[in-house]
């Protein structure tokens, strides 16, 4: 080991120095891979761009930033002990507290140690002489590991729309994913807040309440189901503690990856009168439960048209003015993009300071010292918020430099469109692993679910490599084929990948429109996992001692083998189009 050059003002770089693996990122994927690996014995080295821990919510600080999963379920389920000691103070978790969680899942498990905050990885390059990885940052770094984990995140890398004169507004512009650590006060500005997903409609009410106007510019309007919100109920709370290894293994065997009462009946057999009840009452439940409803809601036009048309009426009754009301109104599929989940979103447009701009005819014209110019008209406003979202799935990707084997750069083999096996990893760049990586469940199934089933099995990879002595694992092309190709008929079944969302690259332009995430339903998705490590890695080729005598255990971490409940989500059920949320 080496030490050269100086990195920043608190540390040096680190050149020539050797581990077993290299984790890109330290959030929750991250924090849990260097948990994994430390406890098999393993060195790792984990780069984190921010200052401290917990990826997506160290940066989305946006005012009114909250998960759409109940927080009793949006928590890592590895530990019973952290499980029973950590009491969340919402239903719906605000960034803060998940945050707090972070942090004190750093400590409580001596994570920070391992991590370099403030580095930002460049490049990460295979060395097929070495078989390993070596991996540059911007603070000098230059290591070596023969695993290379991203842990990138799905939605981290924001799309900040390149805005004719944006350099000319002579007030702040932020972006909700990349919003200032210090407070941001509003109070008596004129803001401007540009697009209307998930990030502005939780972000705008709050801002309405401090901003002397709110201008909201919306390109597409979205369907959006009320939180209700409220306190922890503590008596709820400890009855969920009392048996939470049952609750968790109820989320895992549905198809979403958390657990909520659905209905698996089609809308379509249920008369309106019917349809009415059933959608008050689960509107009344409030959140994304909401499309669990009806079994065909996403596989149905028509049955679609049901709850799309009783989500437009909500918003018809709250939003007092007819015009800003049609234009609050989508005619889209309902969920086919994420649904939105606020508290008050609509009604703020009764507020007399805040107004709607229509730009779905023509966009953003430009920016000027003092406002944004939109359908001729110049806006003035003293600060912009960007909630324009990310470059999903793959952005994170193509920020860092990534070449394999034969000099293959990532970027080239993705270029039209993201192949992975299993959304795992891909041929040409072996022994890198990617946490929740385009062709898994990820953003559709409960993110934390989704990360520590496949840092589990990336753990268990590795000790059986360790057991049989390769060196590499790499995904072989017609196996990645046959996925790339499954993901895509999968999708098509659904009527999520006929929306315009960020899910199919199409929020950004010049992205493919390819749809990235696995809509096969978790527990299938765990279960084809399962049955490929069950079965000696198979589609991988493991450094030359594939088809060895050896016969060496399978490491399957036990909290994996869950059944699938055919009862609800099954091939046969997917099929037969009666499965809510996939
Ligand atoms: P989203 O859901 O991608 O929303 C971004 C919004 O910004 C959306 O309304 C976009 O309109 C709009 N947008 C994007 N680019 C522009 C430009 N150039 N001009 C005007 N408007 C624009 O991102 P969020 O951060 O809200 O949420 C991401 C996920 O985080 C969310 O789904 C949850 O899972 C949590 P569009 O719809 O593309 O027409």
């Amino acid at each position: 080991m080496s030490i050269s050059k100086k990195a920043t003002e608190s540390r040096d770089a680190e050149v020539d120095v050797k581990y077993d693996a290299v984790i890109v990122g330290a959030g929750f994927a991250g924090m849990y891979m260097l948990h994994r690996l430390r406890g098999q014995g393993l060195s790792a080295r984990v780069f984190e761009a921010g200052t401290g821990v917990g990826g997506t919510w160290y940066w989305n600080r946006y005012p009114g930033a909250r998960c759409d999963i109940m927080s009793m379920q949006y928590s890592y389920s590895f530990s019973e002990e952290l499980d029973q000691e950590w009491n969340w103070s919402e239903k719906y978790s605000p960034q803060p507290d998940i945050l707090a969680y972070a942090e004190h899942v750093a400590e409580r498990f001596d994570l920070r140690k391992d991590i370099r905050f403030n580095t930002r990885v460049t490049a990460a390059t295979f060395d097929e002489e070495a078989k390993r990885w070596q991996v540059e940052t911007d603070q000098g770094d230059v290591i070596s590991a023969q695993f290379c984990i991203m842990a990138v995140g799905c939605l981290s890398s924001a799309n900040m729309p390149d805005f004719e004169g944006i350099d000319d507004f002579e007030g702040p512009v932020y972006h909700t994913g990349h919003w200032p650590h210090e407070e941001v006060d509003f109070t008596g500005q004129r803001v401007g807040v540009i697009g209307t997903g998930s990030s502005a409609i939780q972000s705008i009410p709050i801002i309405a309440q401090q901003a002397a106007e709110l201008t909201v510019f919306q390109r597409t309007p979205n369907y959006s189901v009320p939180a209700w919100n409220e306190m922890m109920d503590p008596d709820e709370e400890r009855a969920v503690k009392a048996e939470y290894p049952a609750l968790r293994e109820k989320m895992r065997s549905r198809p979403t990856g958390f657990y909520f009462e659905f209905n698996t009946q089609p809308a379509l057999d249920a008369t309106p009168e019917e349809r009415e009840g059933q959608y008050e009452t689960f509107w009344s439940r409030g959140g994304l439960p909401f499309l669990g409803a009806y079994g065909d809601l996403l596989f149905e036009k028509e049955a679609n048209d049901t709850i799309a048309e009783f989500g437009r009426r909500k918003i018809r009754d709250v939003v007092d003015d007819p015009a800003t009301a049609d234009l609050l109104c989508p005619d889209d599929i309902f969920g086919g993009k994420r649904l939105c989940v606020d508290s008050g979103y609509f009604e703020t447009y009764n507020l007399p300071h805040v107004s709607l701009v229509d730009i779905s005819e023509r966009p953003i014209e430009r920016l000027t010292k003092q406002g944004i110019v939109a359908n001729g008209t110049e806006y003035p406003v003293d600060a912009i918020v960007c909630a324009t979202g990310f470059a999903a799935m793959t952005g994170s990707f193509d920020n860092i430099r990534i070449t394999g084997r034969n000099g293959l750069a990532l970027t080239e083999k993705w270029r039209a469109g993201p192949r992975t096996y299993l959304g795992l990893s891909t041929a040409g760049f072996p022994n890198m692993f990617m946490i929740t990586g385009p062709g898994s469940p990820s953003v559709l199934a409960s993110m934390i679910q989704a990360i520590e089933q496949h840092v589990d099995w990336m753990s268990d990879c590795i000790s059986h490599m360790r057991d049989i002595g390769a060196q590499t694992i790499e995904a072989e092309v017609n196996y990645e084929d046959d996925w790339v190709e499954h993901v895509n008929e999968v999708a098509k079944i659904s009527l999520r990948s006929t929306s315009s969302s960020w899910y199919l690259g199409a929020n950004v332009p010049g992205r493919p429109r390819v749809f990235m995430p696995y809509i096969g339903g978790f527990p299938i998705y765990v279960d084809k996992c399962n049955e490929v490590m069950t079965k000696g890695f198979e589609g991988f080729t493991l450094d030359g001692t594939k088809n060895s005598d050896a016969q060496p255990r399978v490491h399957l971490t036990e909290r994996w083998r869950v059944p699938v409940d055919t009862d609800v989500i099954s091939p046969a059920a997917i099929a037969a189009k009666r499965v809510p949320i996939v």
